[in-house]
């Protein structure tokens, strides 16, 4: 049987990265069975190409994965192809929550022909199976033989074969460029970012987040071997090709067992198979001055830190309060001392939040070292912690809001502040961190290092500008470069200086950090 696996695009920004559920489940499904993928971020499609292409590649079996925010693209594509007759099971943290509403029990219609619950590893090559019997059953939930929910131990995770998946439709390098940058040194032919997770779980349980109810608080590893093994597979299609990959590790909070995460990261080293990496770690595990020596020394380039918020009582509601903001800038310099830098992300409409909120933030991250710093809104992910008070409360002015997506839109009213207010804070945010100003200023303190790091700043605002300004079509490009000619021209022009590239990266005394931090940090762990 031909089986198409698809993940919509969210019709707003392009992902920069393909999904990781594609890879695995495609490495999970028996040898009989050929696999298709189509990321719809890369390879954008709309219902009647989506049915064409079922019915040119005479498939047999769709699955659709979606978060929450493109599931109203995903029953739409779904529909289109049980038009054409074909099975259709999708997947993800959406539907696990809401499979009512995929199976049409709640009212509306039906989209899709069977569920898959939670992590579906293991009840994937059964759903292969009986498609291909044509026997699926509604629903698939990863249970034992006991009726007991089981989550995959990860200890026998399957060997993805990147030597050998076509990544055509995920290089980042655009095509026109591909065969003269191929030359360029090592060769930048092609340029992926590729997902990898190393782990799952967080038991932190914040209140707007899905991943403790998915993934359980039992936090599961694969083990080191797989993962450097995984990394050398990679390394090696990279040089191959003339290209270049770049790791993002998955994992909701790659530190979370830092013991773990430091013997990881020795095996990398060992077996010198450090890429550069990007991983989410949350502050208060960024205590620890061996970890963050070891980051930087198997490859670790950007840290992704939830911060949430400067305010400790908005952390306090959030259940967030782990997250010290006194000691934000500590960390990020940190980190920034060895050429790590931070992407810290911001939520606006928490319910201490008031007129100025984004101000007083930006406030506090010019005084950091260079990052990128994103804001978003609180949203209510449907079954999380938060989603039920809202509505508890009567707070929700659209709880079906993913049926009608739209971008940095709220679905509840904060206390503070109008919805209007608070969409007024992220575009605030937003303009001012990503202003030709800002992106002038990023570059300028880091002029005491390597051209190299400043061309990197540069560049990673330029292109994290698009989450909020999408970047469609050729004239927002040229507008683009024409507000940052000067900062452009000052590069370029310190690009033919003699020794330019060359130097090694100064390096930023580290704020000391005290013992009891560390402990406290370790606590936390211990506790979750
Ligand atoms: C990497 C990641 C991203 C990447 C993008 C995705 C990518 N290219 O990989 C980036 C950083 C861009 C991102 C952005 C966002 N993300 Co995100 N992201 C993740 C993260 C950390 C890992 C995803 C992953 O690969 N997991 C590992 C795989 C193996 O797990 P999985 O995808 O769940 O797949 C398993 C099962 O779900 C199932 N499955 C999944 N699909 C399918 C399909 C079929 C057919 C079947 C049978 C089974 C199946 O089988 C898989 C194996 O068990 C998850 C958290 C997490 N740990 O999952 C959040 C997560 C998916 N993101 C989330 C959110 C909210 C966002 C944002 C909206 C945040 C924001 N406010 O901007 C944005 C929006 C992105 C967009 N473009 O629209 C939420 C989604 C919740 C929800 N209900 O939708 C999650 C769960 C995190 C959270 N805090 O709650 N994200
Ligand atoms: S620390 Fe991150 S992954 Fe863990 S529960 Fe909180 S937001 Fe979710």
């Amino acid at each position: 049987m031909k089986i198409l696996l698809y993940n919509p695009d969210n019709g707003v920004t392009r992902n920069f990265m393909p999904h990781l559920w594609m890879f695995l489940l495609q490495a999970l499904t028996p040898a009989e069975h050929e696999v298709l993928l189509v990321d719809g971020n890369a390879h954008p499609m709309d219902e009647a190409g989506i049915a064409q292409y079922v019915r040119d590649n005479k498939i047999g079996l769709v699955g659709i994965g979606a978060m929450t925010r493109m599931i109203a693209k995903a029953y739409r594509m779904a529909d289109a192809v049980r038009a054409t007759g074909v099975a259709v099971v999708m997947g993800g943290p959406h539907v696990t929550e809401m499979a009512d509403e995929a199976l049409g029990r709640d009212g509306g219609p039906r989209h899709a022909d069977a569920v898959a619950l939670g992590e579906a590893d293991a009840t994937w090559p059964v759903i292969v199976a009986d498609a291909a019997r044509g026997q699926l059953k509604d629903v698939y939930a990863p249970v034992d033989a006991f009726g007991q929910e089981s989550k995959p131990s990860l200890k026998d995770y399957p060997v993805i074969p990147w030597q050998s998946i076509d990544l055509k439709q995920f290089n980042l390098v655009p095509k026109a460029l591909t065969k003269t940058l191929g030359k360029i040194g090592e060769g930048w032919g092609s340029f992926r970012i590729v997902p990898v997770e190393s782990g799952r779980g967080c038991p932190y349980g914040c209140e707007f987040c899905t991943v403790t109810g998915f993934f359980g608080d039992s936090i599961r590893f694969r083990t080191n071997e797989s993962v450097v093994n995984e990394l050398l597979l990679l390394k090696a299609r990279a040089r191959e090709e003339k290209g270049q990959i770049a790791v993002f590790f998955i994992d909701d909070n790659f530190a979370i067992n830092i013991k773990r995460t430091k013997s990881l990261l020795r095996d990398i080293i060992a077996a010198k198979a450090q890429v550069h990496w990007v991983a989410q770690i949350s502050a208060n595990l960024l205590r620890d001055e061996e970890l963050v020596d070891l980051i930087a020394d198997s490859g670790g380039k950007w840290i992704f830190i939830g911060m949430e918020s400067i305010d400790p009582a908005n952390l306090k509601d959030v259940n967030k309060g782990f997250n010290k903001p006194g000691e934000y800038a500590a960390v990020l310099e940190r980190l920034a001392a060895r050429n790590v830098y931070a992407i810290t992300s911001f939520i606006f409409g928490m319910d201490n939040d008031t007129v100025g909120a984004a101000e007083r933030t930006l406030e506090q991250v010019r005084t950091w070292p260079p990052g990128l710093p994103i804001f978003g809104l609180l949203t209510p992910l449907p079954a999380t912690p938060l989603y039920k008070r809202l509505e508890k409360a009567g707070r929700l002015t659209r709880p079906k809001h993913w049926q009608e997506f739209i971008p940095f839109a709220m679905a509840h009213t904060p206390l503070k502040m109008t919805i209007e207010e608070a969409h007024a804070e992220v575009k605030y945010g937003w303009e001012e961190a990503y202003s030709a100003k800002a992106l002038a200023h990023a570059v300028d303190s880091l002029s005491d290092q390597p051209l190299g790091y400043r061309i990197n700043i540069f560049i990673a605002r330029f292109c994290f500008r698009g989450i909020y300004f999408p970047m469609m079509g050729k004239m927002s490009w040229v507008k683009v470069i024409a507000q940052n000619r000067k900062t452009i021209y000052k590069l370029v022009r310190e690009g033919f200086k003699p020794g330019a590239w060359k130097g090694a990266p100064a390096r930023i005394p580290a704020m000391p950090v005290s013992p009891v931090e560390v402990v406290e940090a370790n606590v936390q762990v211990a506790e979750g």
